[in-house]
């Protein structure tokens, strides 16, 4: 098929295309922009309840990534450790329901990527605004890493520093735009990566900020 460009593309059609990213790393370029609005919506009503908040590490430093979390389980770090828990410790409430717009978009990305249903427990959402950034880490606080993660970028582009399995390995950078899916499982799914520096801009929908959803089977 001809190269018609991206842009193009998705004013035909919401899947923007399949991109590898690595083994068992697939990007579905666009696939959240026709539910932009609702899952943004969704967003708003969780942090209505569990406000974003910065975490700070087991190391004593604030992340510059605000968070918070839906689902049965919530991913927190603080100077005891990363760990899953059921409350949020800020309110000490269960975490907000997860919203079933966000299971079903994980099932589609999910299928679409060639995996298997996905039914997370949990999902971190992740707020980067102008010089946020998330450096190089592994996902690898959940109890069993068969299950793919299914990552849902929404406003500002940002770039994606994908490695390997070691810290020093090499890094690809990609830039991930609004509605890109990223399932990621399989041989890769403990693979090092981050997320640089935000750049300041204005997105229409969610003005000078990034999310990210990132969703996972954690329990
Ligand atoms: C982000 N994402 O894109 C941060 N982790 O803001 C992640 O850390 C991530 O996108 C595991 C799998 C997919 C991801
Ligand atoms: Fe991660």
């Amino acid at each position: 098929m001809p190269y018609i460009g991206r842009m193009q593309q998705n004013l035909f059609d919401a899947d923007g295309g399949k991109e590898a990213l690595g083994p068992g790393a697939t990007v579905l370029r666009g696939f959240a922009r026709k539910r932009d609005v609702e899952l943004l919506a969704a967003i708003e009503a969780i942090t209505a309840r569990a406000p974003f908040r910065h975490m700070v590490t087991p190391g004593g430093f604030e992340m510059s990534v605000a968070m918070t979390n839906c689902g049965a389980a919530g991913w927190v770090t603080d100077r005891t450790g990363y760990r899953y828990q059921a409350r949020d410790p800020q309110t000490g409430a269960p975490w907000p329901a997860m919203p079933p717009e966000f299971l079903e978009l994980a099932a589609e990305a999910a299928a679409a990527a060639g995996f298997a249903t996905v039914v997370p427990d949990a999902c971190l959402i992740n707020r980067y605004e102008p010089g946020a950034k998330l450096s190089l880490h592994q996902d690898k606080d959940e109890a069993d890493f068969a299950h793919p993660i299914v990552s849902v970028s929404l406003g500002l582009p940002a770039t994606f520093q994908f490695g390997g399995a070691k810290r020093g390995d090499p890094v690809r950078k990609i830039t991930l735009e609004h509605g890109d899916v990223v399932v990621w499982g399989g041989p890769s799914r403990l693979f090092h990566h981050g997320v640089l520096t935000l750049k300041s801009g204005e997105h229409p929908l969610t003005g000078c900020r990034r999310f990210n959803l990132t969703l996972r089977k954690a329990l």
